[in-house]
């Protein structure tokens, strides 16, 4: 049985939904799937300019950034490439990508960068872009995860913070940088991720109500897709081949799924009633991209909660057929895993529909 979303009928309103039953979902997903994000903050967030360029025949300003946090005597940095349009007049809505491929060079589905951050399309609609290193912090590798960030907060608890966790964290430290630029609507934030980045934009974006977008690209088991009933990609799987990606409460659902006090529409839900777009691939099964429409459809009563429609009515759809028209959008492109033109296209075009 998939937990429900909203508890006993009487108790469904915005208030205890915000007051009660959001906070609750969200500490569950902290102790038993992503880990405790701590709450303590960081003494200093540095950021340095390293260099500028222009891009496209100049109609592109690209700057990278290095962050840097600091705490407990500890410091750990990653680096951002923002793109701008080189004619900014006033602040402009902003794009995240979160990118925790920075250091695997073997991984080719994510697509070029052009692919995963295409800035030229961005820039040219009035968006800035911004392709955030969060493995500079964390990096990928379960031998090496708990250098960098882990050491500002030390943890040795089962539920204690895994990569997924702390690329989620470094996502919050751009927003945090972002409201430091003058340059910047931070009214109109959007964070997105592709793959094992999805699954840490999503979290993100649960946990972050200053961001007011989320995109989930790809992002699978422990992402977007409803684990009870999934094809591909299960606990076992997500937990025994990236033991570093989760908390370790988490392997132990391995073979009691149907135990799990949560499911994947409960993530979803946490972003309402925020727009939310979720995009599949059709040939991606270890994702699951029917299981990734359940759970985007099974996230409705939270946006209804706020008079707000999502993707209930709506049939699973053909190949590239996106559906826009709610505030839970989604498509299936055709083809395989990764990031591509097409992608961001539709999530362009939705994102329009908020941020203009
Ligand atoms: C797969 C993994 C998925 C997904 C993906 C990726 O191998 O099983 O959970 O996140 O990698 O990050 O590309």
């Amino acid at each position: 049985m998939i937990p429900e979303l909203l508890e006993t009928k009487g108790k469904n309103t915005k208030e205890y939904w915000e007051q009660v039953r959001r906070p609750e979902i969200q500490r569950l997903f902290e102790k038993w799937v992503y880990g405790v994000t701590p709450k303590e903050p960081l003494e200093e967030i540095n950021a340095q300019i390293l260099n500028t360029e222009l891009l496209e025949n100049g109609r592109v300003k690209k700057e990278e950034v290095l962050l840097e946090l600091k705490r407990n005597g500890k410091v750990c940095g990653f680096r951002c490439r923002l793109f701008l349009p080189a004619d900014l007049k006033k602040p402009a809505p902003a794009i995240i990508m979160l990118n925790p491929f920075s250091r695997n060079k073997k991984l080719d589905y994510p697509g070029k960068e052009m692919d995963h951050m295409p800035y030229d399309l961005i820039t040219s609609q009035g968006y800035i872009g911004i392709h955030a290193d969060v493995d500079e912090l964390c990096a990928d590798d379960p031998d090496l995860y708990q250098e960098g960030l882990w050491e500002l907060y030390p943890g040795r608890a089962e539920d204690s913070w895994g990569a997924i966790g702390m690329w989620a964290f470094a996502g919050s430290r751009v927003v945090d940088y972002l409201q430091m630029r003058q340059d910047m609507n931070c009214d109109k934030l959007a964070v997105c991720g592709c793959s094992r980045a999805g699954k840490a934009a999503l979290w993100c974006g649960a946990q972050d109500q200053r961001i007011s977008l989320v995109i989930s690209n790809v992002s699978g088991c422990t992402g977007a897709a409803i684990t009870r009933g999934k094809t591909g990609e299960h606990v076992i799987d997500i937990t025994t081949k990236f033991p570093h990606w989760l908390c370790k409460n988490y392997a132990s659902f391995s073979h009691r799924e149907e135990e799990l006090p949560v499911d994947q529409h409960m993530l979803l839900a946490l972003c309402a009633p925020r727009p939310l777009y979720v995009s599949s691939a059709s040939e991606d099964v270890w994702a699951d991209p029917h299981s990734e429409f359940l759970a985007a459809q099974m996230a409705e009563p939270a946006y209804k909660l706020y008079g707000k429609q999502g993707l209930k009515e709506c049939e699973f759809p053909r190949e590239n057929q996106p559906i826009k028209n709610g505030c839970v959008g989604y498509h299936n492109r055709q083809g395989v895993h990764g990031c591509r033109r097409y992608d961001w296209e539709q999530y362009l075009l939705f994102i329009k529909q908020y941020f203009k």
